[in-house]
């Protein structure tokens, strides 16, 4: 059943607005650097699990200096084992509807974005850092381990050799490094973040919904299989996209001279 565009109860260390069809989500925790408790990993579920059927498109952007100072260590001291490992198992969860959600999701980073902080950019399908960010996986000198999937998605992204320089290290990354080894996709100067995560929000949204959700859960399914299972997934998806009404219409619109042409920048 198609959900309305209803706003969603959430907590106040997290802000939702609209503008069009893309939903902005800001974290709004400044006084603890958008570190991640409960509360707020709960309120990004329910963020997304509330999203109105006509939203396209998702940007996430942090209040204050940092984007995130990733999880709320004063949440850990307490707890015992099996506590640990439902806690991880909820970021799994909740990064994971993210991930595979319905719509794309834009990061736009600025300042540290560190541990979980870096683990929630991770989960998301684009990432714009402002010159300001920088990267970090402090986990080792706090006796603790990567826990919102950082272990499955940061090696995909710069490699298992990065992650260990940052664990092992304690170093950081800076915006320019993180835009070379791949954390990044845009790197803009400071206070650009948000215009230009919204610009691409924008775009990823006049997409083919269809064609978005085959890039958003085919092409990463299709980037783990074996080469055979991988490209018969891929010819299945082109004829499933290429057959539906709105690719017959967008095709039409081109060769009628009504379409966009593919134009550099
Ligand atoms: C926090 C947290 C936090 C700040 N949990 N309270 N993450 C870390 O190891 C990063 C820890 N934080 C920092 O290194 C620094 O806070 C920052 C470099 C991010 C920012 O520095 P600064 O000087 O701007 O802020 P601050 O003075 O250090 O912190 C301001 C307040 O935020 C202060 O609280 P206050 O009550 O004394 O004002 C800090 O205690 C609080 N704060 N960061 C709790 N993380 C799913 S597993 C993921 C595992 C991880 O994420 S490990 C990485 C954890």
């Amino acid at each position: 059943m198609a959900k309305s565009s209803r706003k969603p109860k959430l907590p106040p260390s997290l802000t939702a607005k609209r503008r069009g069809p893309i939903a902005i989500l800001q974290l709004t925790r400044p006084q603890k650097r958008n570190a991640i408790d409960d509360t707020l990993i709960l309120g990004i579920e329910t963020f997304f699990q509330s999203l109105g059927e006509d939203v396209r498109a998702v940007v996430i952007h942090g209040e204050g200096e940092h984007f995130s100072a990733g999880l709320d260590l004063s949440e850990l001291t307490e707890r015992g084992a099996a506590a640990a490992v439902a806690h991880s198992q909820v970021w799994h969860r909740v990064f994971n509807q993210m991930q595979f959600g319905r719509v794309p999701v834009i990061a736009v980073m600025h300042g540290a974005v560190v541990g979980g902080g870096l683990e929630l950019a991770a989960a998301c399908h684009l990432r714009v850092a402002e010159r300001s960010t920088y990267y970090a996986l402090p986990e080792g000198s706090r006796g603790i381990f990567l826990g919102g999937a950082g272990s499955i998605r940061l090696p995909r992204l710069i490699g298992v050799s990065r992650v260990m320089e940052l664990m092992l290290t304690g170093c950081t990354y800076s915006a320019e490094e993180g835009q070379t080894y791949g954390l990044s996709h845009v790197l803009v100067e400071d206070g650009k973040g948000l215009a230009k995560g919204v610009e691409l929000a924008e775009r990823v949204a006049s997409n083919a919904p269809l064609s978005n959700f085959a890039i958003m859960h085919v092409l990463p399914r299709i980037a783990e299989s074996d080469t055979s299972s991988g490209s018969l997934t891929e010819s299945l998806m082109a004829a499933v996209a290429s057959s539906s009404d709105e690719a017959k219409s967008r095709l039409k619109d081109f060769l009628e001279k009504r379409g966009k042409k593919v134009l550099r920048g």
